[in-house]
């Protein structure tokens, strides 16, 4: 009997424990992250992940799923209630996965798109050289704004009309502003085009009521990931309209078009976290904002320049610095540093930046999801906004500020807007 590969077994244990408790210990700011809840953990360590369950509930390809039927059910209202959707597909592993279900559904290889260039905060699955482009489209991307930080909706209408496309896209990875939806979606839809949003970043505060509501601003599909604003576990979504002709297109898209089995340990993670969001969202979604704008204030307060200023600054829970003129490498140089002192946060291309500077930025883009989760409320941005200052623009060493971060995010262990330890004191 060999119990040679144990200690691989031990190192993998090991690194998992130390990792968590590292992170329990930093200022977790990546935009697209956040924390599940003990309950939504719980869901996604269970028995689920040893099941196939190919199809629809209660009509399987495979015996043995009515526990699973039950919850995909559950899921499936909840999710429609929670974004007044007239469907909800919960089958997409990841927001690329949704994403690239309705480039296969709704449009064919030839046919033109129109999505956000990934310089502007367009998501890789959106561009000619990820999911869309290997589908065979031809990506055109929306005219952008930089003043404005924004689709240009005047140039954005010109070339609607000018391409015909079979599909446009709004949403991505970086937009502190609501997209205009309602302003160019009537226009795509004269010329025959179909209306997608990805709302993979801001989920969490559409189910909140704090950020724009895509179905109702005239979007017909949202795609999206379920772990960023979205508090749940990693994997992705669909909500739609009745799409007439095409909704069947769409559904034959997901499944057995893009994926076969879906996970089904994850599905029932997002389920809880619909449960939790229908509860707790609103309140959730709003600290998120307020948040947001409160670090954003408390950034350019020390000196930082924070995009958007005219404007408010973020209405989403997106913070975007230009620490261009700090140091050579600006983002590229900032991102690791902060890290040796325990903040954790990406390095981003401003829509000014050329691509080759994709490893040297401008900006830093920051997230307070999941501090906000974990309790975190406008003064403690101010606290977050000096750690960076100090690091940045004070230049002391990080290993410093790395014990201070670990004694101030020791006062925040529970995660919050959830069943399990309900409302931050303070909400
Ligand atoms: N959506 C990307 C991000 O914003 O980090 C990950 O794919």
């Amino acid at each position: 009997m060999s119990e040679g590969y144990k200690e691989y077994r031990d190192k993998v244990l090991n690194f998992i424990e130390e990792h968590e408790n590292w992170r329990s210990h930093t200022i977790n700011l990546i935009a697209s992250e956040n924390i599940t809840s003990p309950s939504v953990t719980r869901a996604v360590a269970s028995g689920f992940m040893h099941k196939y369950a190919e199809g629809w509930p209660k009509a399987r390809y495979y015996q043995g799923c009515r526990y699973i039927d039950e919850v995909e059910l559950i899921g499936v209202d909840l999710f429609c209630r929670l974004f007044k959707s007239d469907f909800a597909d919960l089958r997409p592993i990841s927001g690329t996965n949704a994403n690239q279900a309705v480039f296969f559904g709704l449009a064919q290889p030839g046919d033109h798109i129109i999505s956000l260039h990934t310089s502007h905060g367009g998501h890789i699955s959106h561009a000619g050289f990820g999911s869309a482009g290997m589908r065979g489209l031809n990506v055109h991307t929306w005219p952008f704004d930089n003043e404005e930080f924004n689709i240009d909706v005047d140039k954005a209408e010109r070339l609607i009309r000018e391409v015909e496309p079979r599909l446009v896209v709004f949403g991505g990875s970086l937009y502190p502003f609501p997209h205009p939806v309602k302003e160019l979606a009537p226009v795509a839809r004269e010329v025959g085009a179909h209306v997608m949003y990805d709302a993979a970043h801001v989920l969490g505060l559409i189910a909140g009521g704090q950020f724009q509501d895509p179905l109702r601003e005239g979007a017909e599909i949202i795609t999206s990931s379920t772990h960023k604003t979205f508090p749940g576990p990693q994997g992705g979504l669909i909500l739609y309209k009745n799409l007439g002709e095409d909704t069947a297109k769409l559904q034959w898209a997901i499944f057995p078009g893009v994926l076969s089995n879906h996970h089904l340990h994850h599905m029932a993670g997002k389920v809880v976290t619909a449960a939790e969001m229908l509860e707790y969202g609103q309140k959730y979604a709003t600290q998120v904002v307020k948040n947001a704008k409160a670090l954003a204030e408390a950034m350019a307060e020390e000196g930082f320049k924070v995009i958007g200023e005219d404007k408010g600054y973020t209405e989403s829970h997106q913070v975007i610095v230009d620490v261009s003129d700090l140091h050579e490498g600006a983002g590229g140089w900032a991102a690791p540093l902060l890290e040796e002192a325990g903040i954790i946060l990406n390095k981003n291309l401003l829509p000014w930046d050329p691509l080759e500077k994709v490893e040297k930025p401008s900006g830093l883009r920051i997230g307070v999801q999941e501090m906000t989760r974990v309790g975190m409320m406008e003064n403690d941005m101010k606290e977050i906004a000096h750690f960076i200052k100090r690091v940045l623009i004070d230049r002391e060493e990080p290993i410093k500020v790395k014990k201070d971060v670990y004694y101030f995010r020791q006062g925040f262990q529970k995660v919050y807007y959830s069943f399990d330890y309900g409302l931050p004191l303070g909400e």
